[in-house]
């Protein structure tokens, strides 16, 4: 398809009511990723096929990863929607033994506190069926630990908006980014994660948000045996109708 316009939309030849937003803005036409129609249902499929099939792994191999899958990763992370497109996010790598090693030290440290004492009876009893404790090996046998940070208002950084939701959608493409190089991840959140500042070298206005391990699964890695919810209980549609059957051409909106 060729490429229309280029230039700044002029508010005078299309009147504000035909917009989206304000025109006082710079614009440029919407990259396309151009899907043919055809393509598109099979394309929706493999990639759901291929992210159910992602776990939270515990359990890695030591066998090296290539670092241009971690930043590929990253980069993909990084294409996120963010609140004012502040991207409010840093992506810390290690993958060096020695500080895997002091990461490990002080995760489990606060991970005994938590399992002995910190933790609610409901939150130890929600946490059953994972079969965790406060054993953290993952943390130096996962070749790359990729510590994600929100980014706050500093000396080099703007006052974020929603900078949970902006960095939670970046992690969930990192993710599946990973997941799609038949990388394993584990999604692990230590607290608190201040330490994480000073054995990483951040400064204050840096506040972790997740560490992920990221490696091979090992070859004899297991997962608990948890299920997914039912699409019916996670999908509401206005008039109760299951999505696949669902006209497109009827509006949702109204
Ligand atoms: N942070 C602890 C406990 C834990 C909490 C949740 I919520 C989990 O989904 C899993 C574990 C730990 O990492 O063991």
């Amino acid at each position: 398809m060729p490429v229309r316009s280029t230039g700044p939309v002029v508010p005078s030849r299309v009147g504000w009511s035909e917009l989206t937003c304000n025109p006082r803005h710079r614009v440029r036409p919407v990259p396309r990723q151009q899907v043919q129609a055809e393509q598109a249902l099979a394309r929706s499929r493999a990639f759901l096929e291929a992210m159910r099939t992602r776990r939270t792994v515990r359990d890695f191999s030591d066998r090296p990863v290539s670092y241009e899958l971690i930043r590929n990763a990253v980069a993909t992370a990084a294409t996120a929607p963010s609140g004012a497109n502040l991207q409010p996010w840093r992506f810390v790598v290690v993958a060096d033994p020695q500080r895997k090693r002091r990461l490990r030290a002080a995760a489990e440290q606060e991970e005994r506190a938590f399992y002995s004492s910190r933790a609610s009876a409901e939150w130890l009893a929600a946490l059953e069926p994972l079969g965790t404790d406060w054993r953290k090996p993952f943390l130096e046998t996962a070749p790359y630990v990729i510590v994600v940070f929100e980014v706050h208002k500093g000396p080099r950084s703007p006052r974020p908006y929603y900078a949970k939701e902006s960095v939670g959608i970046a992690v969930g493409l990192l993710l599946a980014s990973l997941h799609q190089a038949g990388l394993a991840t584990l999604t692990h959140t230590p607290s608190p994660m201040r330490w994480l500042n000073e054995i990483l070298d951040r400064p204050a206005e840096e506040r972790a948000f997740v560490v992920v391990p990221v490696g091979y699964a090992a070859e004899d890695a297991t997962v608990p045996d948890i299920g997914r919810k039912r699409l019916d209980e996670v999908l509401i549609l206005p008039d109760g109708t299951e999505g696949a059957v669902l006209d497109v051409r009827r509006s949702w909106s109204g």
